[in-house]
């Protein structure tokens, strides 16, 4: 963002706060005569706030990532267990008592589905691509096995960071894999 549009920004909010403020010190003063109905002006504002965010969720809930290609098949299954510091991944079932991954190559162009879970605590299963862009991302959870599914579209190598802190050496949990 340019400094002009963040000053332009600043004095927009400024002017709303201003505003607020003279409604609410305009409003004192009248409260000395007694309010003017209150439940009446109650309603109007939760009315306006449900019907405000019934269209925000119609907008947005549809576009929500759980519904990505939930019609397609995946041409590829790869199982993850995320474990205090690295990430197990596989194209078999993972053992939890002896965790073992691969090296895994995805086919470019096709839906994959990754089945993420933990070994111990809370972490986050992000992958991003070659010029370090957040490209998708669940959470893996003791317990849970999260289906996160992706397309491809560009061959080459994505990296997998935790994205929840859980521990001393969260920084250092990273994974890797490519597209082809
Ligand atoms: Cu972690």
């Amino acid at each position: 963002m340019q400094q002009s549009s963040i000053l332009l920004l600043f004095f927009f909010l400024m002017g709303i706060a201003l505003i607020v403020f003279t409604y609410v010190y305009l409003s004192s003063k009248k409260a000395d005569q007694g309010m003017t109905n209150p439940l009446k002006k109650r309603f109007w504002f939760f009315l306006i706030l449900t019907v405000m965010m019934g269209i925000f969720a119609s907008v947005t809930i549809p576009k929500s990532p759980y519904f990505a290609f939930a019609d397609k098949t995946p041409a590829k299954v790869i199982h993850v267990a995320a474990m205090q510091f690295s990430f197990f991944l596989s194209e078999n079932a993972i053992d939890p008592e002896k965790p073992s991954g691969q090296q895994i190559e995805l086919p470019v162009d096709e839906v994959v589905e990754f089945r993420v879970t933990s070994l111990d605590v809370n972490h986050g299963f992000a992958i991003y691509d070659e010029s370090n862009r957040l490209i998708t991302q669940t959470q893996a959870m003791p317990g849970y096995v999260n289906r996160l599914r992706y397309q491809f579209d560009e061959p080459g190598k994505y990296n997998i960071l935790c994205l929840e802190y859980c521990g001393m050496a969260h920084q250092v949990m990273r994974s890797s894999f490519t597209v082809k």
